[in-house]
């Protein structure tokens, strides 16, 4: 690693990973991670408003509405924000690692989706901000928004797919160009994630085109809740997988690099996204162990399937700590845990997705609680899961997003990540490890004490047991104002970043690990796509067929629509 020159805060910047994007793709990756922060900055706004009220801190004006926050919130963060955010770094991987540049083609594909899915996304906020969409990200029906909201979010699903032919058209690109040759673990990555999310989306596109668009155009009277549902699950569960997977990437390819380490194993990663394209989406049931209609037989299936799916993360703790241990050994440290002491945790860049890696060990077993089919009864519908999610995606997914930040953007803008800059990082980070460690612990406290989730207030609030909510409540609405200052302080870095910080005279270093050179190639079968997509479906027909057959031939009459606030 002779290559690589110091930092000042323990990471490695300078080497010959040395890059500047192409001016049309810098234009490209900027324009998806802008707009992300604008979705961010709105959702985080929401997401104060929305917790200080819940908690009974503050009464909203009458303008606005409890659930139309909710709404802003969770359709800007969980689905906005991700997806811009995702898909802009995405590009800059795969334009990195296939020859340093996209083709003109491939850009086309990418604004082409760029364009459509800011479009949709416009339309979709329309009817939140006028409160005519108050319906949750989930959008779960009867209840029914304004055409324009289900409209707005097919366009940003149909607006991805585009994204998704930028990706796999240039890694067959790199594929073409290099006959035999194991492909850039980056750019695998990338298509993989691409694969499952094309997968899923399937789903939700289903359910908006033959359910809900015409439900809400008054085309049809009725819709079939359990059906939607079902659909919405068979995309929902891989969703959060599509969140996840990023974070992965940067964990498994960045990381090694700044660490100033190598990336342990060639094959076990690429295994392991393989194992989220086969079981992430035939678990979806596993949200809806609690709803009628739905034979328990194939939820218990669904919930072993689930098991299966906690394995390529068990895969990517194993992979992540021995990338670890052998860079701090390689660097000196001695004894059984003396290596943990070379990690560069002054590097905002390591440190920000290293405290998101402690911090999914909770929240993976949060999630395996979840998918226990007898617990989850304790669990569902409560403010547990709302802390389940706010612990995996807002926190260990989020952080890594942060992280990912503070090493894109210099790159991006040809700017120095200063010092100063680099100490805010390490105090936003924190802010944030703070505010969700009140918020997201108080929501799994007082989810196990039973506090609802989905409504803005009971009306059993004096019994006894609720009363035991209040404290944590308190924990909440701390949580959530100091989280909200974590995101100010983020947005302020990021602006920095983005416009004033220091001009670097030579190119930035964009890392990308190397894998530890004893490695063998990675067997060729794990990049036969086809065989890999037609075991997926192979399984997806397995756990579904028979439980939307049962809901063919047993149809619910059908819900009018219903509006509830
Ligand atoms: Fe979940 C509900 C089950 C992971 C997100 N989940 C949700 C919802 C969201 C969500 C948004 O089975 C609510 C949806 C709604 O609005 O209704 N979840 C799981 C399981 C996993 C899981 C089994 N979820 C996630 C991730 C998410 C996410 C990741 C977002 C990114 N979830 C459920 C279930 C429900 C659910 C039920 C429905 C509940 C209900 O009743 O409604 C697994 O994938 C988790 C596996 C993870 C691990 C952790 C591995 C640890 C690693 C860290 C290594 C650390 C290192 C650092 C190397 C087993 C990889 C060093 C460490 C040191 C300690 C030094």
């Amino acid at each position: 690693m002779s290559d690589l020159q110091n930092t000042g805060f323990g990471g490695a910047t300078v080497g010959k990973s040395d890059f500047r994007f192409q001016r049309d793709d810098q234009l490209l990756i900027q324009a998806h991670i802008g707009f992300a922060y604008l979705a961010l900055l709105l959702g985080a706004l929401a997401g104060v408003l929305q917790t200080l009220q819940r908690t009974g801190v503050i009464s909203l004006p009458s303008a606005l509405g409890y659930y139309q926050l909710l709404t802003l919130h969770g359709v800007s963060l969980a689905l906005v924000f991700t997806t811009f955010f995702i898909i802009g770094f995405l590009f800059s991987g795969v334009a990195k690692t296939t020859g340093g540049e996209l083709t003109p083609r491939e850009r086309a594909w990418g604004w082409t989706g760029f364009v459509l899915m800011a479009a949709g996304t416009a339309l979709a906020l329309i009817p939140i901000l006028t409160n005519d969409a108050s319906v949750l990200y989930t959008f779960y029906a009867p209840l029914k928004a304004s055409p324009l909201f289900y409209v707005g979010l097919t366009a940003v699903v149909v607006g991805s797919w585009c994204s998704s032919v930028t990706i796999f058209s240039a890694f067959r690109r790199w594929r073409r160009a290099h006959p035999g040759e194991s492909s850039p673990l980056f750019a695998y990555m990338a298509v993989a994630t691409m694969i499952l999310w094309v997968i899923c989306t399937l789903g939700v596109a289903i359910e908006m085109l033959f359910l809900l668009i015409p439900w809400s155009m008054g085309w049809t009277e009725r819709v079939d809740v359990s059906l939607s549902r079902t659909l919405f699950w068979y995309f929902g569960h891989a969703l959060v997988y599509f969140w996840l997977l990023p974070a992965y990437i940067y964990w498994y390819v960045n990381i090694p690099r700044l660490i100033k380490g190598r990336i342990f194993s060639n094959s076990l990663p690429r295994l392991t996204f393989i194992l989220f394209i086969l079981y992430s989406i035939p678990v979806g049931l596993h949200h809806q162990f609690n709803e009628p209609g739905i034979d328990s037989v194939w939820k218990f299936v669904q919930t072993v399937l689930t098991f299966f799916v906690v394995i390529p993360s068990f895969l990517t703790a194993f992979s992540i700590l021995a990338t670890f241990e052998l860079a701090g050994r390689s660097q000196g440290g001695k004894g059984l845990l003396g290596w943990i002491t070379k990690l560069p945790y002054k590097d905002v860049r390591f440190l920000a997705p290293f405290l998101g890696m402690v911090l999914f060990v909770p929240a993976g077993i949060g999630g395996i609680i979840n998918a226990s089919y007898q617990l989850n009864q304790v669990v569902h519908n409560t403010l547990w899961v709302t802390g389940h999610f706010h612990l995996t995606l807002a926190t260990s997914v989020i952080l890594t997003f942060f992280g990912i930040s503070y090493m894109l953007i210099p790159v991006l803008r040809g700017r120095t990540l200063t010092p100063a800059m680099n100490r805010l990082g390490i105090v936003q980070a924190f802010t944030w490890v703070i505010g969700m460690a009140l918020m997201s612990g108080g929501m799994h406290a007082v989810g196990l004490l039973g506090e609802p989730r989905r409504i803005s207030y009971t009306t059993y609030n004096d019994h006894p047991v609720a009363q035991m909510w209040f404290p944590y409540r308190q924990a909440m609405a701390w949580g959530g104002g100091i989280l909200f200052t974590g995101i100010v302080l983020f947005l302020i870095i990021a602006a920095y970043l983005w416009f004033f910080a220091p001009k670097t005279e030579t190119p930035n270093e964009y890392p990308i690990g190397e894998v530890t050179p004893d490695q063998p190639k990675p067997p060729l079968f794990l990049e036969r796509w086809s065989i890999w997509i037609g075991v997926a479906v192979g399984l997806i027909l397995f756990a579904y067929t028979m439980p939307f057959v049962q809901l063919f031939i047993h149809p619910a009459p059908g819900a009018l629509p219903m509006r509830t606030w």
